[in-house]
Order: C-alpha cells, then sequence, then structure tokens
C-alpha cells in the first residue's frame, strides 16, 4: 500500500527480497536477450523486402503503369473488364492504386523474378498480398520497387488495409501467378 508515506525516508536501501531480486534479473535478462533478437531477426529474417523506393511524380507514375498495361495486355477480366498485363519473367511489373483499386490484374509466372513497382495516384493505400504476409503501404509520390519470385501457382487477392475512403472496403486487385509457359 502506497497511501502512508514510507516509515523511513530512506526506503529504496531496505533489503529486497530474494525472490524478487531473482525476477528482476530474469526479466533483465530476458528484455537483452529480445533487443538482440530484433537486431539478428532484422538480418536473418527472412521477412524483409528487398524494396528500393524513389520519389515520383503520381501523374508520371500513373503514365508508366498505362504504357506498361498497353503492352503487355493479353486479355481483360471477365466480370470487371479490368486488364490482365503478363509482364516478361525478370522484367518490370507495374501496379497503381486509386480510389478505389488496384489497376491492373498481373498475371506472373512461378519460379520467375519480377520488379514490382508500387505507388498511389491520389491517397495513402495498402497493398496486402493475400494469403501472403507480404503487407506494403503505398503513398502517391513514392514508387515502391520489391522484388518478388513468386514460389506458388495461384490466385492471389490485393487488399487495400489502409483506410482511404468510402469505398476502401470493397477496394482490391488481384494477381495470378501461373505455370511457365502457361497462361496468357
Ligand atoms: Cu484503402
Amino acid at each position: 500500500m502506497a497511501i502512508h508515506s514510507p516509515e523511513s525516508r530512506i526506503w529504496w536501501n531496505e533489503p529486497v527480497a530474494r525472490g524478487e531480486l531473482v525476477w528482476v534479473a530474469i526479466a533483465f535478462v530476458w528484455g537483452l536477450i529480445m533487443f538482440f533478437m530484433m537486431i539478428y531477426w532484422h538480418i536473418y529474417g527472412k521477412q524483409n523486402l528487398s524494396a528500393v523506393v524513389g520519389r515520383v511524380d503520381p501523374e508520371v507514375y500513373v503514365g508508366k503503369v498505362e504504357a506498361f498495361t498497353e503492352k503487355y495486355k493479353v486479355r481483360e477480366e471477365g466480370e470487371t473488364g479490368i486488364p490482365v498485363a503478363k509482364p516478361e519473367a525478370g522484367g518490370d511489373a507495374y501496379m497503381v492504386a486509386r480510389t478505389f483499386e488496384w489497376w491492373p490484374v498481373l498475371e506472373l509466372e512461378k519460379g520467375k523474378s519480377y520488379k514490382l513497382h508500387l505507388s498511389s495516384a491520389d491517397l495513402q493505400h495498402g497493398f496486402s498480398l493475400q494469403p501472403t504476409n507480404i503487407n506494403i503501404q503505398v503513398h502517391p509520390g513514392l514508387e515502391h520497387v520489391v522484388t518478388v519470385t513468386p514460389n506458388e501457382s495461384g490466385t492471389f487477392g490485393v487488399v487495400c488495409n489502409e483506410y482511404c475512403g468510402l469505398g476502401h472496403h470493397v477496394m482490391g486487385g488481384r494477381i495470378y501467378v501461373v505455370e511457365p509457359g502457361q497462361g496468357g
């Protein structure tokens, strides 16, 4: 109880129970372990994306995405008419976030590497690749270039998880990963 003043003004000189000292020592050592694990895992953990970020004018970026989509368009999505672009393996792939979509849809080949460019045309958006653990915050004016090598084929969803307005909850996109030589 700390309602009354301590009997002795020099209360911190009182002996500390051995059990309490042991717990303080354990907590301190554990804190040190957790601290150095952060540094260790930053270097050796595999969760870090190999991303490079540079400045870009949003209008210029949209122009690049449109030129890319025109060049590599292979078809349109059935229900929505959104173009599906299939970039060359080893090449650049572009997607732009804008209220309220990720555009265009990409088709990538499994086992091939791509430089995936991400940026926003208007507001802050999120690039959360489902069902993987990749999550990138995307801002207008900043262009992320992430090197990706899909190791699984299938349909991946892109979910915006930075609140961006009234249509945020329906904002999504799609990336198809196909076996090499398939799709198109
Ligand atoms: Cu959003």
